[in-house]
């Protein structure tokens, strides 16, 4: 059996009170598997509070059903605090939570974190963190199985929303026959792919769709159309009213055309700063271009924080690609 089942075991031992959290400018992933396991905390008779830093994007907001994930209020203390643990979801980075990390680090009971991202391997010992799953709610699913419950009709759609999303549906390597072993279990509690896929995919701004149109129009093309740049610029932003978050989506693009192997956004928000996107399909590992400027990622999807200018960042960047590329 995978250790992270008794680690877990142990902690909910060990306390009765937790706070479930999960990384900041939260995805589909992290928010659904924090609806399941609220309710499973609660089925196991613990109490237990969703804590967020940030806001429920829009797109996800049918997941919380009952209204159960909270934002945190740095100017509304949060009562007796120190009485609580808490659970950190898909991400192995405590801090990595947001702005109520500082606020909460200090005066909670300890942390225990659920979660699928590589890297971490330090914290692996303690926690439970599994690279192979899918995802954070592949991970919950299994947990709720290990404690012999089954998901509502709530928790099957949030886990579902989870598992659709951090698959890019269903297509990520880590897609495995057991994860749809689980989604045909979620679908047959109630979970409908067709509306979820939808409430997700499907219910864009007419905004975003104006931003999307700028975007496009700044596309260049590189090495022999293998690789495609586009930029998102504050004044873009501006002129649209659609949110950051929605142009940042616009980098997968490139990627549905045949032949382009890599998608290069350079973004701005406004008041931001300049910051650089790499996505990538097969053997181009853009992971160490990340972190050699401070960033970090995965080998086909990685982005770092600039200190150049907006212009200066673009040529920079295809300079490093170039490698990637050599002239024949
Ligand atoms: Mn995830």
């Amino acid at each position: 059996m995978f250790p992270g089942f008794k680690k877990l075991d142990a902690f909910l031992d060990k306390y009765d009170k937790f706070i479930i959290s999960t990384h900041e400018s939260p995805d589909g992933d992290g928010l659904g598997a924090e609806i399941a396991f609220n309710e499973l905390l609660y089925c196991l008779n613990k109490e237990a509070v969703i804590l967020n830093s940030d806001p429920i994007p829009d797109k996800f907001l049918f997941i919380d059903i009952d209204n159960e994930i909270n934002i945190y209020n740095e100017k509304k203390d949060f009562p007796n605090l120190e009485e609580y643990a808490v659970f950190v979801l898909d991400t192995n980075d405590f801090d990595n939570i947001g702005t109520a990390y500082k606020h909460i680090k200090d005066r909670v009971k300890d942390v225990f974190i659920i979660d699928h991202h590589e890297g971490g391997q330090d914290k692996f010992e303690d926690n439970f963190i599994k690279a192979e799953a899918s995802s954070a709610s592949e991970i919950i699913y299994d947990i709720i199985k290990y404690y012999k419950k089954k998901p509502s009709f709530k928790a099957a759609q949030a886990l579902y929303a989870g598992i659709l999303f951090d698959t890019g549906s269903f297509r990520y390597p880590k897609t495995s026959p057991e994860t749809f072993r689980i989604i045909a279990h979620l679908v047959e509690i109630g979970a409908n792919p067709f509306n979820i896929y939808e409430k997700i995919y499907e219910s864009n701004s007419l905004d975003s769709f104006e931003l999307r149109a700028k975007m496009l129009s700044t596309m260049e093309i590189h090495f022999n159309r293998k690789l495609i740049l586009m930029k998102l610029t504050p004044e873009m932003l501006k002129e649209t009213g659609a949110p950051f978050t929605e142009g940042e989506l616009n980098i997968n693009l490139p990627l549905t055309l045949e032949g382009v192997v890599a998608s290069v956004l350079v973004k701005q928000n406004i008041g931001g700063e300049v910051k650089v996107s790499m996505r990538t399909k097969g053997d181009y590992d853009v992971a160490q271009i990340a972190m050699d400027k401070g960033g970090g990622g995965h080998k086909n999807a990685a982005g770092y924080k600039s200190k150049k200018s907006f212009n200066e960042t673009c040529e920079e960047v295809i300079k490093e690609m170039s490698a990637f590329f050599p002239a024949n």
